[in-house]
């Protein structure tokens, strides 16, 4: 069994709405103004099937449009899912203005299969329909519609002349319909909201790529409310899926009418992130009435959803080297600014309709709904140029390398492209296997990424060493902090560096091969001393100016060495000039505490008698204690806490 959607386009009253009917029985013309006007104004559906060309069955679903030049916003939300059409040209009346302007958005569209039909066959003579099948064949000349790759076939809805044709036509040009991938995440543009008696909240639209199932969590773009799936419905018959390429009416709970409206998109929960900048190849048609210049704002149409953008040029790209504006008949590498968040992944058209007069000018193809700001204008090209060009594995590579030291998560990966993580890895195989990226775990990194850190982090180290000669080496966290690398990817790049002979790693600390922890004989032997001077003289302390003058060393390195002692506090700073042994301090604390049972408050001769030293020290002592809240000054005297 096969899907496929058909749409119809044509100018108005050439008889859509008609032939749906005459093919299916189904009036599409629901609304009740559309039934008193005579003319559609929204969206219409109805569904058939026909025996296939292989004996199969052919699932057909219609989408009817309005020919009005006032509704194509509505045919715009309509359009988008379809994979043949039948543009309808009336044999009485022949080529008209929206006759040309669907024609446009379906070239625009990228729509790839059609049938040409000539309506009304039974109010013309056939010399008038040979002239009109002439004319139309010009008009299609190098199209996709071109005759007779594209067949034209004359119907009358009215007799039934000519729909046997038709449906023969419809059922050929289906066999060679690819079928939309239904394994693909799910993504359902949402063209109708309403309320059934019974049911709650039905949505419907065209499946455009995925499955949905029954009992299925569904996330609702932009507003990322979720909600579950209730009952599906395809092609009105209750169903257990839908598939992509299939007219799907969805039965959801979880949200009611207000919170859904049409170009919302319901999506596979919790992979997609809605986006405000989009990064696009547009086109501007031959016809537009004018040049497209840099900041225009624009009607802007994708799937079912509309809004007002503003087109900015790339600055650099080879397209529009002015980078200012595009004449018609143009093209350009744009970014488009939405007022709002939208769902839209690469490779979805979109069509551009000028601000005032509302006329269709132009439309293209999505290549990044995920721009990252602050990038060079040549990784923007870049990335554009192999997205345009359809390279898949450079266009990847190129995401991961634009993330630079965070590298890409393949959750990113997905969200970015719409790929699943399998066909991800697939597309990067051959870049893995030359390692111009690297895996670690789940996240990608580049090799320019890999090459600078490489280059980057010994450097930062040999800085480190020159400022820190004493110090054996820098703080891995600090490190890793400094280049913002996930602790995978750190780890990682360490084992390579280390692998290399690059650097050390020595409990938390990474260093240069050999460097840092040497310290001179001297040196220790200067460390040596001076921590012997202060652990000797307790609280009784030498002036440290007196003890560094008495190393053999100069006065600078043995100014590092006391800088080395105090950072891992096996000397304390209590005041200028003045400085103890960690050990002798831990025992003054002791000796305190302990006096407290006999008296809770001690004065400074009380002090000093009990430790035995002179008022100069004294003082700065007990205020060290003050200040390490082991004593409080209440007068002249200290509480012991
Ligand atoms: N004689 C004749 N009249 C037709 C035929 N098809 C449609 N009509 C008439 O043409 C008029 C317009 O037909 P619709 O099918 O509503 O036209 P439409 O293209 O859907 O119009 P919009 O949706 O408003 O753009 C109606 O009055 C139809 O009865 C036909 O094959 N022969
Ligand atoms: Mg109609």
């Amino acid at each position: 069994m096969k899907s496929i959607i058909v749409g119809t386009a044509g100018h108005i009253d050439h008889g859509k709405t008609a032939l749906v009917k005459a093919l299916t029985g189904i009036d599409a013309d629901r609304l009740v103004e559309e039934k008193r006007r005579g003319i559609t104004i929204d969206l219409g559906f109805a569904h058939m099937s026909l025996p296939a060309a292989d004996g199969g069955t052919l699932l057909i679903g219609f989408v009817d449009v309005p020919g009005h030049e006032r509704f194509v916003r509505n045919m715009l939300a309509g359009v988008g899912g379809i994979d043949l059409v039948l543009l309808v040209i009336a044999a009485d009346e022949s080529i008209k203005p929206q006759t040309r302007e669907h024609f446009d958005i379906l070239q625009l569209l990228g729509v790839k299969r059609g049938i040409t039909v000539l309506t009304k066959s039974d109010a013309v003579d056939t010399e008038t329909l040979d002239v009109v099948r002439l004319e139309v064949e010009e008009f299609l000349r190098a199209t996709f519609l071109e005759s007779p790759k594209a067949p034209i076939v004359a119907v009358s809805s009215l007799t039934g002349a000519g729909l046997e044709d038709l449906k023969r036509a419809i059922v050929r040009a289906a066999a060679d319909i690819e079928p939309r991938d239904s394994t693909a995440l799910a993504r359902l543009p949402i063209d109708r909201v309403f309320t059934m008696k019974g049911f709650g909240t039905v949505v419907t639209g065209t499946l455009i790529s995925g499955t949905i199932q029954r009992e299925d969590e569904l996330e609702i773009f932009p507003s990322g409310r979720r909600v579950r799936v209730r009952g599906i419905q395809v092609h009105g018959q209750s169903a257990e899926r839908a598939a992509a390429g299939q007219r799907t009416a969805l039965n959801l709970a979880g949200a009611t009418i207000e919170d859904i409206a049409r170009g919302m998109t319901l999506a596979t929960a919790g992979t997609f992130t809605a986006t405000r900048r989009v990064d696009v190849h547009l086109r501007l048609l031959a016809s537009a009435p004018r040049i497209l210049k840099d900041r225009s704002r624009v009607h802007f149409h994708a799937h079912s959803m509309e809004a007002i953008g503003e087109v900015v040029f790339q600055r650099s790209n080879q397209l529009n080297p002015q980078g200012m504006s595009v004449a018609p008949g143009g093209e350009a590498f744009a970014r488009i600014r939405l007022p709002e968040p939208v769902l839209l992944l690469p490779g979805d058209r979109f069509i551009l309709r000028q601000f005032s007069p509302v006329i269709t000018i132009g439309g293209g193809v999505v290549l990044d709904s995920t721009p990252l700001p602050g990038l060079k204008q040549v990784t923007v090209d870049a990335l554009l140029q192999h997205a345009w060009a359809g390279r898949v594995p450079e266009m990847l590579g190129l995401r991961v390398a634009r993330r630079w030291y965070r590298g890409l998560t393949i959750a990113q990966a997905v969200a970015e492209t719409g790929l699943r993580a399998s066909g991800i890895q697939r597309h990067l195989s051959e870049a893995l296997a030359k390692e111009i990226v690297v895996d670690f775990g789940d996240v990608f990194l580049h090799s320019d990424t890999m090459g600078a850190l490489t280059m980057l982090i010994p450097q930062t180290l040999a800085h480190f060493h020159e400022k820190n000669p004493l110090v054996p080496g820098m703080a891995k966290e600090t490190l890793r902090e400094q280049y913002t690398l996930s602790p995978e990817i750190f780890t990682a790049v360490l084992e390579r560096l280390v692998q290399q002979k690059k650097l050390e790693v020595s409990g938390d600390l990474v260093r240069l091969p050999g460097r840092g922890v040497v310290m001179k004989d001297e040196e220790a032997e200067s460390k040596k001393r001076i921590e012997e001077a202060f652990s000797t003289a307790g609280l009784r302390v030498p002036a440290l100016h007196e003890v560094l003058a008495a190393l053999k060393i100069d006065r600078a390195r043995a100014q590092k060495i006391v800088t080395l002692l105090l950072r891992d506090r096996v000397l304390v700073k209590v005041a200028d000039e003045l400085v103890f042994h960690r050990s002798a301090l831990e025992q003054l604390r002791a000796q305190v505490a302990a006096r407290k049972s006999k008296s809770p408050v001690i004065d400074v001769a009380a002090f000093k008698d009990m430790t035995g030293v002179s008022r100069k020290y004294a003082i700065p002592l007990l205020e060290y204690l003050d200040r390490e809240r082991v004593t409080k000054r209440v007068g002249d005297s200290r509480q012991i806490l």
